[in-house]
């Protein structure tokens, strides 16, 4: 038992990782968020404020970051600018984010001797072609894409480098595409099943056909308490479900799952340098660390999703129009 320092707890994953936190085990919570545009303080209401506390505030603040360090037992850093679209537009807030603020988080933790779990994602490792049988796996090179995702490899890259050369305490784990509960309205998954709720055709980028490896959220955060407890220090895992499936199909199911006809949906212009195809080889923290995701249903998985959506129109409806309005302007 003991307290977790959780960076961007109040955003998509992060939440979803701080509820799960709470339900298996006894440990308290600091979350420490910006409350950027992507995090909402909803996300985590009705959790025991005696085990969760939220501090509004930001991971480059050095300051504030080394007396946070100074009440904890361990890091997960969730925090980051997480947008592709957004990187596309406007790149600085994710080198402030996602490189000087892991930076900010690194030196703490070399201070402090914590122990580190950084959060990042498949997306370093570039694209594969639909055709290609390979997955990614820990040894597969770097070759990020967008400005989101070559920033997230840099960060992957300092912390390499904080526990090569200073001995920091920490792992890193790369994780596929997450759906579930608390995700914003901006991503994929939620926005069509918003659009559906509203009346508004989804929107598929050019002919729909990239590929992503689904992961409900919830085993994404079974699988970081997996390797916090017995991660190996200085070792990445990749963490994936076996969920592959192009965009068009997801889009398909989600409108066959509302009730409406499955061909209801707009192409609309595509992505810059979208990348086609992920896919992540888990059998590293499977076999090493005994993980096994129990989402393996996703038709199941995005039902109730949908479903939360649809009971939560609260949480989702304040952003909704301003992510159509960014995105109308793209001609998206
Ligand atoms: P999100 O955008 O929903 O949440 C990010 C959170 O970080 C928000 O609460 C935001 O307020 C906070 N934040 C942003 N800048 C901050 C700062 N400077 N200081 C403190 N807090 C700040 O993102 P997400 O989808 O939950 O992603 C969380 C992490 O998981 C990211 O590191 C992302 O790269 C990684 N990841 C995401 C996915 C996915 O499918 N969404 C997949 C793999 C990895
Ligand atoms: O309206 C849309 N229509 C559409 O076809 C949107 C918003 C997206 N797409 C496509 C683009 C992608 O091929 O759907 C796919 C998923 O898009 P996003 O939800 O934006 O996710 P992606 O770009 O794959 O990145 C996500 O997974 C990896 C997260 O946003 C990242 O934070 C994570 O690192």
């Amino acid at each position: 038992m003991g307290t977790l320092l959780v960076t961007g707890g109040a955003g998509f994953i992060g939440s979803n990782f701080v509820h799960h936190v709470l339900e298996h085990t006894d440990h308290t919570v600091i979350v420490l968020d910006k409350l950027t545009y992507a995090g909402n303080a909803a996300s985590l209401a009705g959790l025991p404020e005696d085990r969760v506390r939220l501090v509004e505030g930001d991971i480059a603040d050095a300051a504030l970051v080394d007396e946070l360090f100074g009440q904890v037992d361990a890091v997960v850093h969730y925090a980051a600018e997480s947008h592709n679209d957004n990187s596309l537009h406007d790149p600085r807030p994710f080198l402030d984010t996602n490189i000087i603020g892991t930076y900010t988080l690194l030196e703490a933790a070399r201070k402090h001797d914590k122990r580190f779990h950084h959060i990042s994602t498949d997306e370093v490792y570039g694209d594969l072609e639909l055709d290609d049988p390979a997955r990614f796996t820990e040894d597969t090179p770097y070759n990020p894409s967008s400005p989101y995702s070559s920033t997230k490899a840099g960060s992957d890259l300092l912390v390499r480098a904080w526990v090569r050369s200073f001995g920091v305490k920490a792992t890193i784990s790369n994780c596929s595409n997450n759906y579930g509960p608390y995700q914003h309205v901006e991503k994929f998954i939620p926005r069509q099943i918003t659009n559906v709720l509203r009346g508004i055709r989804p929107k598929l980028y050019g002919k729909g056909e990239n590929v992503r490896d689904w992961i409900h959220a919830d085993d994404h955060s079974s699988a970081v308490l997996t390797i916090l407890d017995k991660g190996v220090i200085g070792e990445t895992y990749l963490i994936g479900a076996d969920g592959e499936k192009d965009n068009k199909s997801v889009v398909e199911l989600i409108l066959a799952l509302s009730g409406q006809p499955t061909d209801a949906y707009d192409h609309v212009t595509d992505r810059a340098g979208h990348d086609m195809r992920y896919a992540i080889d888990s059998t590293k923290l499977r076999t090493e660390l005994g993980w096994t995701p129990r989402y393996q249903d996703f038709e199941a998985g995005l039902k109730a999703t949908i479903d939360w959506y649809r009971e939560n129109e609260t949480w989702w409806a304040p952003a909704k129009d301003g992510v159509e309005a960014f995105y109308a302007s793209k001609g998206q």
